[in-house]
């Protein structure tokens, strides 16, 4: 018998090996059910807190998924089922490569010239769309599935493989897909980091009806395509999603919800990914129609910022050419949005090549945000605590090449350190 187990093995090893291989398994009973396969039990619910309500919507709802090119997208069930109850935004674009960056600046409106993976802690003076949310007494919160404990700071977590019970334990959550978690801003407040809930969280709050106004979701690393591929997380959004649209604690007539992509996964072309808005908040009119405006992650900054008319970061949410507000809502709001012909669309597909706090090779340091700025809300810039406003771009030393000086340790933040 040995022979055939050794041709059986054989024929084996390389699909045990390849990430492709995994077949989608349902993580719970039912995406409102709790599960030991989400790593991190769940933490008591969320507190209700009162609604703030929006011009355009009252609760938003911004789900990334991992680096797929936009046709590839288009052409799975789930995506050819979604789009016909979505506005489909066929102009969205990332920001850069890799995946990191990308999660940085959709919240922070900018993403420092990273260009890499690695473990940053970005300075308390930076503020996010948490600031300007919480400054109007909105509600928020982030979901990251299979993080360990709620507000966890550790690179990534191992668990053991639901998807395959006889293969080692796998790496479902990595800390670069979770926005928040990279800035002080959010992490040294206790009450913010609490916020940073994993998904038997959200199941339980839910259920509770505590699901807050701003909510970020991040799927695992096979959920989300990373790991695997565009066909697998659209078989995880054919099983995730339906039952959330239809739960009214999660959905409602008020609701709006994002549903893009980090970044694409060629990087020849420009970094379009396939980007719909749906949820019952969406007029029934825009259903499965297309909007060709150029936007970006930081378009999914100023929509929020003009919808509860909330200050601004003064960052690029604050740029027009890249800070577009989805048209339904501008329309509603008031807001000009800036027409661009495809020739006119920046080049998001580099990476490496941007000045900034976070690119050792073209340092320079973290300045205050463009103070003067207006944005979307009509509102002025926010102001972090211990941020020194007078510190501007202008003010700044031009670039230098840390790398090079072998000066890369002595950034000016001691706890930016590359674990990589
Ligand atoms: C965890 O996943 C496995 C599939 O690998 C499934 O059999 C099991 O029911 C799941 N556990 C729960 C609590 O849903
Ligand atoms: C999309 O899928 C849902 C169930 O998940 C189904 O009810 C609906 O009819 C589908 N829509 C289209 C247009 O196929
Ligand atoms: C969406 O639009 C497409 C093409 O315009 C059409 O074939 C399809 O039936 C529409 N779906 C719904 C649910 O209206
Ligand atoms: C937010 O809530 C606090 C505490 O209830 C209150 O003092 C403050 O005025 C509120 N801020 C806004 C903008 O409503
Ligand atoms: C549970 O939540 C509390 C309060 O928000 C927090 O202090 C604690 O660290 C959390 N524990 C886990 C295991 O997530
Ligand atoms: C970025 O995209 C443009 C336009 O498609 C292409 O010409 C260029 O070569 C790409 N750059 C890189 C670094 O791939
Ligand atoms: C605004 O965005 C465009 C396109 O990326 C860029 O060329 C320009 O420098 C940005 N402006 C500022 C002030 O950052
Ligand atoms: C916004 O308003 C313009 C001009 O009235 C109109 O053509 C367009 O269809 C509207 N777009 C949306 C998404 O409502
Ligand atoms: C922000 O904080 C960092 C680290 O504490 C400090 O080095 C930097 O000067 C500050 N920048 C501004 C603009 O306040
Ligand atoms: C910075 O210095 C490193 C090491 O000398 C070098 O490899 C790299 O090309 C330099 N980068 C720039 C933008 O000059
Ligand atoms: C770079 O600096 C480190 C310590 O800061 C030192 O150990 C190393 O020898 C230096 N490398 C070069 C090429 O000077
Ligand atoms: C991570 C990923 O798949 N991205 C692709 C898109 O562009 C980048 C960087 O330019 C490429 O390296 C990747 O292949």
């Amino acid at each position: 018998m040995l022979l055939p187990s050794l041709v059986l093995l054989v024929a084996l090893v390389p699909a045990a090996f390849a990430a492709q291989a995994f077949q989608f398994v349902p993580p719970a009973l039912t995406p409102l059910s709790t599960s030991t396969n989400y790593t991190g039990a769940n933490n008591n619910t969320l507190s209700k807190q009162d609604v703030i309500p929006g011009l355009v919507f009252d609760r938003f709802i911004y789900i990334f998924l991992e680096n797929t090119d936009y046709n590839d997208a288009a052409s799975t069930a789930a995506f050819m089922n979604l789009t016909q109850q979505s506005i489909l935004l066929s102009q969205y674009f990332s920001l850069t490569h890799p995946s990191e960056p990308n999660y940085a600046g959709a919240i922070g409106g900018d993403f420092w010239g990273m260009g890499d993976d690695d473990f940053y802690n970005i300075p308390a003076n930076i503020s996010t769309v948490i600031d300007l949310l919480e400054d109007k007494n909105i509600s928020w919160a982030c979901y990251q599935e299979n993080m360990p404990s709620d507000g966890y700071q550790g690179f990534n977590f191992v668990s053991p493989n639901y998807l395959n019970a006889s293969a080692p334990d796998y790496t479902f959550y990595m800390r670069k897909h979770n926005p928040a978690i990279l800035y002080d801003s959010i992490v040294s407040v206790p009450s913010r980091l609490a916020r940073i809930r994993n998904f038997n969280d959200l199941a339980a709050d839910v259920n509770a009806s505590a699901i807050p106004q701003w909510l970020f979701i991040t799927p695992n690393m096979v959920n989300d395509g990373h790991d695997t591929d565009v066909d697998f997380a659209s078989e995880w959004l054919m099983y995730w999603l339906p039952t959330m649209l239809n739960d009214p604690n999660f959905n409602d007539d008020r609701t709006i919800i994002v549903l893009t992509f980090d970044e694409n996964e060629t990087s020849e072309i420009n970094n379009n990914v396939y980007t719909l808005v749906l949820g019952g908040g969406l007029p029934a009119n825009l259903r499965n129609t297309t909007d060709d405006f150029y936007y970006t992650h930081y378009s999914s900054i100023s929509t929020v910022e003009a919808n509860w008319g909330l200050k601004s970061l003064g960052r690029q949410d604050t740029n027009k050419t890249v800070s577009n507000v989805f048209s339904f809502v501008a329309n509603v709001t008031g807001y000009t949005n800036v027409e661009l012909t495809p020739d006119q669309y920046p080049l998001t597909n580099l990476t490496t090549v941007f000045n900034g706090p976070l690119n050792p090779d073209q340092y320079v340091p973290f300045t205050a945000p463009n103070m003067s700025a207006v944005g979307a809300g009509g509102q002025g810039v926010f102001v972090a605590p211990s941020l020194n406003t007078s510190f501007t771009a202008a003010l700044a030393p031009a670039p230098v090449n840390l790398t090079a000086m072998n000066l890369t340790q002595l950034r000016e933040c001691a706890e930016l350190v590359k674990h990589l």
